[in-house]
């Protein structure tokens, strides 16, 4: 006999890989949510800011990176969107605490004019980490989110091209910044993961698949940029060691 979880209905409704959906309508589920959205938005501002800054210390490409700067707005107006359609306030103070490391050696790479190292900061490191907590999101997530966020990831992937294809193109003047860029920032990159984990096992999400899934996108970045696999391997290894 057909079981209720079994009809056609259910299935076509359900998640993929029989994920099971949280309650999106409890308290602790829309208290968790008030953190991680509001570390999106602010994440998808401080994107749109950085491509504008980027532009400043490569005027010649500055009309392309404003175009990915325009993506990045109409990301945080769909994740704004998202809170609304659950009834969430964002709570954007504990996000810009969130990024603030981060975003510190952003802003001293670019008052130093280290291109290098801005495009590792936004185009590598933050686009995997976006990437890689959108599709781990999105199979967890309620089906108007579903949507926009589906739709969000397919230009992540846009940017995480832009930078890989800027530093491969450079690779032999950039390779010793990149390492020691990597060395500074991974680190920050794997202890905001570590943070961000309570509040996304609320939200169904596992640590480990956020883990895997970043680094799987930034080991191939790197070999796209021109890595071997023993230099990623030791450049992986600095979110041990950070
Ligand atoms: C750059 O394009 C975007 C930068 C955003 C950073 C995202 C951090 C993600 C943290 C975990 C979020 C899970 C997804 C929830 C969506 C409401
Ligand atoms: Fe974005
Ligand atoms: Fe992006």
């Amino acid at each position: 006999m057909a079981t209720l979880t079994s009809t056609p209905e259910a299935l076509e409704a359900g998640t993929p890989s029989g994920a099971e959906l949280p309650d999106f309508s409890s308290e602790t589920y829309k208290d968790a949510y008030s953190r991680i959205n509001a570390i999106v938005i602010e994440g998808e501002q401080e994107a749109h800011d950085n491509y504008v800054a980027i532009g400043t210390l490569l005027p010649d490409q500055a009309e392309e990176l404003a175009k990915l700067a325009r993506m990045e707005l109409k990301h945080m107006k769909g994740f704004t969107a998202c809170a609304n359609n659950l009834g969430v306030t964002a709570d954007m103070p504990f996000a810009k605490e969130f990024f603030s490391p981060l975003h510190g050696n952003f802003q001293k790479a670019l008052a130093e004019g280290k291109v290098t190292t801005c495009l590792l900061i936004q185009a590598i490191l933050i686009e995997a980490f976006a990437i890689s907590a959108y599709h781990i999101y999105i199979p967890v997530a309620d089906p108007f989110a579903r949507k926009i966020t589906e739709g969000v990831v397919k230009d992540e992937y846009t940017h995480l091209n832009y930078g890989q294809e800027w530093l491969k193109a450079n690779l032999d003047n950039v390779r010793e910044e990149l390492e020691q860029a990597n060395r500074e920032n991974l680190p920050l990159v794997r202890k905001m993961l570590e943070q961000v984990a309570g509040d996304a096992a609320v939200l169904h999400m596992d640590q480990e698949d956020l883990m895997a899934d970043f680094l799987s996108s930034y080991q191939e970045a790197l070999m796209d940029i021109g890595f071997s696999g023993r230099e990623i391997a030791r450049m992986a290894a600095a979110a041990l060691v950070g």
